[in-house]
């Protein structure tokens, strides 16, 4: 590659490899990885997979389309040769963030995963213009600024697909944008993400405040807009009805072009719909059905053999439910489709709990993608369970054929070969290099188990993370941390059930036992990242308590030697690839059952991580898997925290009232040396949450989950036996790739051939 590369500079740029900038040999390999893939085949077959999603929180891409494409090694040896690294090279592209966070990044392995299998699926979403928004600190608190990622050499290739899509007072008019998506060792699909010409960015204020009245201007240029208002949730109507709309049109418009008999859809097509977002799609269908000739009954009848439905939450509050006159206003036509839809079930089932429409006029989109598709599946085999026998339970009666479960995965190129070079090779040079294509070889680890050179060789590699992450860490935040220290990171989106600030509670903790001379053996550096949706009072609460600790401890002499807390600013993909190889203690601490499966957990576990977390999503897996030797597990199981809800039997201050340790960090909150840091409005209403109604249960398990962390940091300081339980995790991670996953969604669900 090394002529095509100096050809590109030379055309690009007029410079040479020698010569050239960062930016420079960023643009070229870009225009070279671009025009290896163009010349891949495609991955093709009798039956086509669409994914159809929201999001897709693909990260940087450069590090690994030239994995996939086996030509990770000459280039950074080409670079090398120049005096660069691949790495310093990536720092020029912008991340991609179009997504929120799990959900997002699980499509984004999974279409890894779908290419590399040689399977023929492609992704459909939009073209966000701005990603997440960034996240910046000022004053102890998140502040939001706008995130944009497009630029005229990046990965899109614009396409001269358009399609209309028609809304109640006018009709618009998309472009479809493709992203290659190479398949590891050969082969190749597409990201189709659609887009609006006239979308324009001058509507964005300040931050990340924009004009939300012009549809036509607005429609792609975020993601997720603020859902906090009406406006803010009519746009949301208006991006997953553009979406759908658009995927529909195209699916439809590919099976004609392959000659297939539309009454025969199911046989050649399959749908899978990532959370409830997509909906629409099953309604829109029927209607293009119609237009083309199918009566409903038949239109519903190819639909629902056609479309499979993915849930990700058990949260009551986030599953997706729309005034009916939100529908009307938005997409007037799409609502006798789905009002006949709701019209059928209700004349079959008289549980209400089980209506499309409710008796508040509330359009349950869940429910559409129940009713009228063949299979419903969970995230991890605990999160299935409870779909089935509780949230879910009236449907589990009506179809228990389904109900499936498929745990999730993450995609070994991006969480270990590409993030964690030294790891994977230091791996390969043991155990071969099977465990690329066949993840579950990584248990031939085992055999080392017991072989002091490899425990102290692992040790090694952790060491050389935790130093380059220091040095990152340095170079962006210009904080220092001791590389001797414990690393124990919880980075995921802020969220009350995800309990950052039970840890939090811990941090403090910490502090005091230290002011009062408990001096740890080793010190302990405690990482968070997590961004708070905008609209979210009490997540930016924690935030804003988990900055101020931060000061605290840094500005306190006594304390900083042995405790260090870092926020680190703007988690995002490309963050989690350098904090993830350098974890110690992988925090997974949500409250037992609200977690529907965690994918972060899984990453952490493939890097040589240990795991402190609760019986919940796919943590009770990872138990299963490793052992009670290799794994910290603490807290309340699922029945007993459901059980909790049902009886309204949990009182947070009851437990603060008895429990003086719990009260006493409970105040810190509010204390005086807070106070003078932070914010008394912040720190005041989180306060008053926790010892009030604590919704998502911190402090059930706060006694618990100190004990839990002192004991494995006391457990640390056993450096073989650390090595043991590290080396354990990575043998068996296996089980958590997405070329995994993605086989039973085939062998289950999808069956392409
Ligand atoms: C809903 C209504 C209105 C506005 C926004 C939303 C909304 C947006 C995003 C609802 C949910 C999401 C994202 C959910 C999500 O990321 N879920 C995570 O999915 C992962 C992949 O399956 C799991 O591992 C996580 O446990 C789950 O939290």
């Amino acid at each position: 590659m090394e002529q095509e590369l100096r050809n590109a500079l030379l055309t690009i740029s007029n410079t040479t490899l020698e010569e050239a900038d960062i930016d420079q040999i960023y643009t070229a390999l870009l225009a070279v990885v671009k025009n290896r893939m163009r010349n891949i085949q495609k991955n093709h077959g009798n039956k086509k997979l669409y994914y159809i999603s929201a999001e897709f929180l693909i990260g940087k891409l450069l590090t690994n389309n030239l994995i996939n494409l086996g030509l990770y090694q000459e280039a950074e040896q080409l670079l090398l040769s120049a005096g660069h690294s691949l790495a310093e090279i990536e720092e020029a592209e912008a991340e991609p963030s179009l997504g929120n966070g799990g959900l997002g990044r699980l499509a984004a392995c999974f279409l890894d995963s779908i290419a590399g299998l040689g399977l023929w699926g492609d992704g459909v979403g939009l073209n966000y213009h701005e990603g997440l928004f960034l996240q910046k600190f000022e004053d102890n608190k998140q502040k939001e600024e706008k995130n944009p990622w497009i630029s005229k050499d990046c990965w899109l290739i614009p396409t001269d697909v358009h399609f209309q899509v028609p809304f109640e007072n006018f009709t618009l008019n998309s472009t479809m944008y493709d992203i290659d998506i190479p398949g590891y060792n050969g082969g190749k699909n597409t990201l189709h993400l659609f887009d609006l010409d006239t979308v324009d960015e001058s509507l964005i204020h300040h931050g990340i405040s924009f004009d939300k009245e012009d549809i036509r201007r607005n429609l792609t240029l975020f993601l997720y807009p603020d859902d906090s208002d009406e406006q803010g949730r009519l746009l949301r109507i208006y991006q997953q009805y553009f979406m759908v709309s658009n995927g529909a049109q195209l699916i439809l418009k590919e099976a004609e072009e392959r000659g297939i008999n539309l009454y025969h859809l199911n046989e050649h097509v399959v749908i899978q719909i990532n959370d409830t977002h997509p909906t629409m799609i099953i309604p829109e269908l029927v209607r293009l059905l119609m237009e083309r000739g199918f009566n409903i009954d038949t239109a519903l009848d190819v639909v629902r053999k056609t479309c499979a439905y993915t849930n990700h939450t058990i949260l009551a509050e986030a599953l997706e439910t729309w005034p009916a006159e939100y529908l009307e206003k938005v997409v007037p036509h799409l609502m006798p489709v789905i009002r006949e839809m709701d019209a059928r079930v209700k004349r079959d089932f008289h549980d209400e709990k089980v209506w499309i429409i409710d008796s508040e006029n509330r359009v349950h989109m869940a429910h559409i993608d129940i009713h009228y598709g063949f299979s419903v599946n969970g995230v991890a085999a605990l999160h299935t369970k409870i779909l089935e026998e509780s949230e879910l339970k009236p449907f589990y009666n009506l179809y228990p054929w389904k109900f499936n479960n498929k745990t999730n995965g993450i995609t070994f190129r991006r969480w270990l070969l590409a993030c964690n070079p030294r790891l994977a090779s230091y791996v390969e040079s043991l155990i071969g290099d099977g465990f690329k294509k066949e993840a579950c070889q990584l248990k031939k680890l085992l055999e080392y188990r017991e072989d002091p050179q490899v425990l102290s060789c692992l040790c090694q590699i952790k060491k050389e993370a935790k130093k380059e992450l220091a040095a990152y860490l340095k170079e962006t935040q210009g904080v220092d941390i001791d590389v001797n220290s414990v690393y124990d990171i919880q980075i995921k989106r802020l969220h009350e059930y995800k309990r950052q600030q039970m840890n939090a509670l811990y941090a403090i903790y910490k502090y005091l036992e230290i002011k009062k001379g408990n001096k740890p053996k080793r010190p302990v550096t405690m990482i968070f990242g997590a961004k708070a949706a905008p609209a979210y009072v009490i997540a930016k609460d924690i935030i804003h308590l988990i900055l101020c600790l931060q000061q605290l401890v840094s500005l306190d002499p006594e304390v900083s030697p042995y405790l260090k807390i870092v926020m680190v600013e703007n988690y995002n993909v490309t963050k989690a690839e350098k904090l993830i190889p350098a974890c110690d203690i992988s925090e997974q601490i949500s409250l037992a059952s609200k977690e529907a499966s965690g994918t972060g957990n899984m990453k952490f576990m493939l890097n040589g991580a240990v795991t402190l977390g609760t019986e919940d999503g796919a943590n009770v897996e990872i138990h299963q898997l490793v052992g009670d030797e290799n794994i910290y597990i603490f807290g309340k199981k699922s029945e007993e925290v459901i059980q909790l809800y049902d009886t309204n039997g949990y009182c947070s201050r009851k437990i603060y009232e008895e429990d003086p340790l719990v009260e006493q960090l409970v105040d810190f909150i509010i204390s005086k040396d807070m106070i003078l840091l932070g914010d008394p409005v912040n720190l005041g209403r989180l306060y008053k949450e926790i010892v009030g109604k604590d919704w998502f249960m911190a402090l059930l398990d706060l006694r618990e989950y100190i004990e839990t962390k002192e004991q494995m940091l006391a457990d640390y300081e056993d450096e073989v036996a650390w090595a043991k339980k590290a080396l354990t995790n990575i043998a068996m991670a296996g089980y958590f790739s997405s070329d995994r996953t993605i086989e039973e969604y085939n062998r289950d669900i999808w069956h392409l051939s």
